[in-house]
């Protein structure tokens, strides 16, 4: 490869005369921009347990109110970033919310689209675009860009969720900002009722518009259901996942993050190809390993980890006699949008 000219070779009277017009040499910059065949990923397998920062989510629980916080989270960062950035991979932020009895996170809607998987506890509720829609272990809910939200919590016990949202992406596009609203109206009816079952979808008759996110809700019941029930009608299919989809459209349930539910069948070990996007892994239920290249994690419930974009990732289920349940998150809807989906 060609070795091209430092920024120290140039005399520092033309640097100068560069700098005081903005003007900037390519050359010595080109190749850490355009590095050979695998690009410079910031991105670090990281592993954040559950068990470890669970005691200092409930702490904040007692130290910030939540008219204090608005949404009372902890983020996970890749340090790899800089945790200054909150982020968890380019285009992923990831964090724990906590929420308890009797309190309320206000509404408003924001540019970056948002999930929940809910790791624990009941009574919660999060209103989204006027659907009420209960928060239970393993449920996803999305949040689509512009969709008015708010949270609230009827139960006794504290509710924790995983926040994954787009925000680094739409943050680095100058896209990312926020509305403020009034508590809404709860309309009638759970798209989840009216999209139960696969293969078929509700007839528009009388109704003429369709809206861009019909489903907000993903029961958890229903998604393990459709592993196992796939496990049992394809003994041999090595990759027991499944997507959330748009139901009226199939394609990805939101445009920029792809959501996933991943079974392993005891003692399984799957080994994925190298990808271009990032990758996050949630253990939803069970125990299992994540390799990242040379990096191994041991999963336990609602451990979370992180694998940047052209590794290679194993999973294992750590048990001989129990099922393993991973929810993943990656960055596949954008990088195919674009044009720079890669598998190796
Ligand atoms: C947000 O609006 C929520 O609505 C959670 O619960 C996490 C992180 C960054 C920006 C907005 C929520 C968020 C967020």
């Amino acid at each position: 490869m060609l070795e091209l000219g430092r920024l120290e070779d140039l005399p520092q009277a033309y640097r100068d005369q560069l700098q005081a017009l903005n003007l900037v040499p390519l050359w010595p910059s080109l190749r850490s921009v355009l590095p050979p065949d695998l690009p410079t990923r910031h991105t670090r397998p990281i592993h954040w347990s559950y068990q470890a920062l669970r005691p200092l989510l409930m702490q904040a629980g007692e130290l910030t109110p939540i008219e204090k916080a608005e949404r009372r989270v902890l983020v996970l960062a890749n340090p790899g970033h800089g945790l200054e950035k909150m982020q968890a991979s380019a285009a992923m932020y990831l964090g724990m919310q906590l929420l308890l009895p009797g309190e309320w996170a206000p509404c408003h809607h924001h540019t970056p689209n948002a999930l929940r998987m809910i790791v624990e506890g009941e009574g919660a509720w999060t209103t989204v675009d006027g659907e009420k829609c209960p928060m239970r272990r393993g449920d996803l809910i999305l949040t689509p860009t512009g969709l008015w939200h708010e949270h609230g919590h009827d139960g006794d016990q504290p509710v924790v969720w995983l926040d994954v949202l787009d925000l680094p992406l739409v943050y680095f596009l100058e896209a990312s900002y926020h509305v403020e609203g009034q508590r809404q109206r709860v309309a009638p009816g759970h798209a989840e009722r009216a999209y139960a079952r696969g293969g078929v979808v509700p007839t528009r008759v009388f109704q003429r518009s369709r809206k861009a996110y019909p489903m907000l809700r993903y029961p958890w019941v229903d998604a393990r259901a459709a592993l196992v029930s796939l496990a049992e009608d394809q003994p041999d299919l090595e990759a027991v996942q499944v997507t959330y989809v748009n139901p009226e459209t199939g394609g990805d349930a939101q445009n920029i993050l792809g959501f996933y539910a991943l079974m392993l069948r005891p003692g399984q070990t799957l080994r994925l190809p190298a990808r271009s996007p990032a990758t996050v892994f949630h253990q939803i239920e069970g125990e299992s390993e994540v390799t990242v290249d040379t990096t191994t994690f041991a999963m336990d419930g609602a451990d979370t980890c992180c694998a940047p974009g052209f590794t290679s990732i194993a999973l294992r289920n750590r048990s001989a006699k129990e099922l393993a349940f991973l929810f993943v998150a990656d960055e596949a809807p954008l990088h195919r949008k674009l044009g720079l989906y890669e598998e190796r």
